[in-house]
């Protein structure tokens, strides 16, 4: 390692104590982009890691709120404005009860690249809160959504931050979200992505992140002569993501035999219904294990293990390090032949080298799962326009979109010399643009 990237990591690690997600997102991109430093001795000269791993912007705040029973409660929120060298900050809330400033700052870093290499004009932030909307009544969730934007509208707008949903926010939340925006400013704005489609939201965002990673991996996949016809695929996770990416893989063939959530996997070795599963998830708000109440034949298995269930492709659609080296050891055992990142971060750094040094194509988050942030900035593009485009014309642009991302990060991981490995051909091609930009616009 360099000692200017290593310079910058224990500088990082320092300022930034007990936060082991910021820390490893930071790892794994600068470590990633020794051959692009090497060529541009420029970016140390002027300072663009220290900037780049240093947000622009954070904000923490009171969110206060009153239960069903008239109890006040209080929560913490944030919002992370990291990047805006190429466009307005762009990327979701999260709502868990693990969110706190070291997820979100992981999750904002990564946000950069990712935006970057959507090869739209987007900026990288991220925001949430410990607020947990499990079991929460929807008069509670609307009370707490009202809260958070009476103090996040002061630093977000159209142009200059637009946030959108995440683990835990989905279309109620951000309608909650929109409408206090505008009782409060009087603007109807594209200023929250992912919006309903009557009141300036687009076709296909809620499809987006699982359609466009199942598009990068099938082209992945298809350049080295395979396909997902025939395929068995295990998704982890059942909200957004892995819903959409269970309905994508279908459509092109593949069978997906198993989804889980954090209590649990179920296994349908028919293949899983995925209307079944999104009245479980979207409508009643669920669990996974109530799918075999309709579904008998298919079997439910608490806890983790999904990884050790035989498969072609796996995907990983739920949350950050949930898959780690002995998971991806499995994986390469039962003969897994590709690896596809649709949640952020989800696979430990000890299991990407294993699927590296085992030759299982795989396609990291920041590329893989862009399919959501870029149908993001086409909403944005449509609510400019104030026209909406039909759902084949988003879907066609989104397709498009994965395939370009995947060749520029094919083509420039073999450019560095690293042929294969889209972890660098990713993180070096995401950050070129950004530097770039950095480097236009001067000391800011
Ligand atoms: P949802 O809230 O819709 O679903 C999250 C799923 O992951 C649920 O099944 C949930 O189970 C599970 N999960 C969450 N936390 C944990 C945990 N700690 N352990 C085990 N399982 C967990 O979120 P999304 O589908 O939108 O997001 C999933 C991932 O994709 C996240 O990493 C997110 O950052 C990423 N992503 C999302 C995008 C989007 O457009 N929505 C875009 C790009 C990336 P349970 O219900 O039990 O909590
Ligand atoms: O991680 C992500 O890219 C998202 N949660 C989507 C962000 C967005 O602005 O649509």
């Amino acid at each position: 390692m360099s000692s200017y990237v290593q310079r910058v990591i224990q500088k990082v690690v320092e300022r930034n104590p007990n936060e082991p997600e910021f820390h490893q997102a930071i790892k794994e991109v600068l470590e990633s982009l020794e051959p692009a430093l090497q060529r541009h001795p420029e970016f140390e000269q002027a300072g663009i890691l220290e900037r780049l791993t240093e947000p622009e912007r954070q904000v923490i705040f009171r969110v206060p709120w009153v239960d069903d029973q008239g109890k006040v409660q209080v929560n913490r929120g944030m919002r992370i404005q990291f990047n805006s060298a190429i466009g307005p900050y762009k990327g979701g809330l999260r709502l868990h009860p693990t969110v706190y400033p070291g997820i979100i700052k992981f999750l904002g870093f990564e946000q950069i690249f990712k935006n970057s290499l959507t090869g739209l004009p987007i900026g990288g932030g991220k925001g949430g809160s410990d607020f947990d909307p499990k079991g929460k009544s929807d008069l509670e969730v609307m009370r707490f959504c009202q809260s958070f934007m009476t103090e996040l509208y002061r630093h977000v707008s159209a142009d200059m931050d637009v946030p959108a949903g995440d683990i835990g926010v989905g279309g109620r939340e951000i309608g909650f979200l929109f409408g206090q925006y505008k009782r409060i400013t009087a603007l109807h704005e594209g200023v929250l992505t992912g919006k309903g489609l009557v009141y300036g939201g687009s076709l296909v965002r809620t499809e987006a992140t699982g359609y466009g990673l199942v598009y990068l991996v099938d082209e992945m996949i298809r350049d080295k002569g395979k396909s997902f016809a025939g395929a068995t695929v295990v998704i982890s996770g059942s909200g957004n993501v892995a819903i959409y990416a269970t309905e994508k893989v279908q459509q092109l063939g593949g069978k997906v035999v198993a989804l889980s959530d954090s209590s649990g996997y179920v296994y349908d070795k028919d293949g899983i219904n995925v209307d079944t599963v999104k009245r479980i998830k979207e409508v009643e708000r669920g669990r996974i294990k109530d799918y075999v109440n309709t579904h008998p034949s298919a079997e439910y298995h608490e806890g983790t293990g999904i990884w050790n269930i035989k498969c072609d492709v796996a995907l990983p659609c739920a949350t950050q390090n949930e898959l780690r080296e002995a998971d991806a050891e499995a994986l390469v055992k039962n003969g897994c032949f590709a690896v596809g990142e649709g949640a952020n971060m989800p696979c430990t750094p000890e299991a990407v080298d294993v699927f590296i040094k085992n030759k299982v194509m795989f396609a990291p988050g920041k590329a893989a799962n862009a399919g959501g942030v870029a149908t993001s900035a086409l909403e944005m593009s449509q609510n400019s326009m104030r026209y909406n485009w039909t759902f084949d014309e988003v879907d066609a642009k989104l397709q498009d979109i994965m395939v370009s991302i995947y060749h520029n990060a094919a083509d420039t991981a073999r450019e560095y010399g690293h042929e294969d490995n889209l972890v660098v051909g990713a993180n070096i091609a995401g950050f070129l643009k950004v530097a770039n930009a950095m480097l236009a616009q001067g000391v800011v």
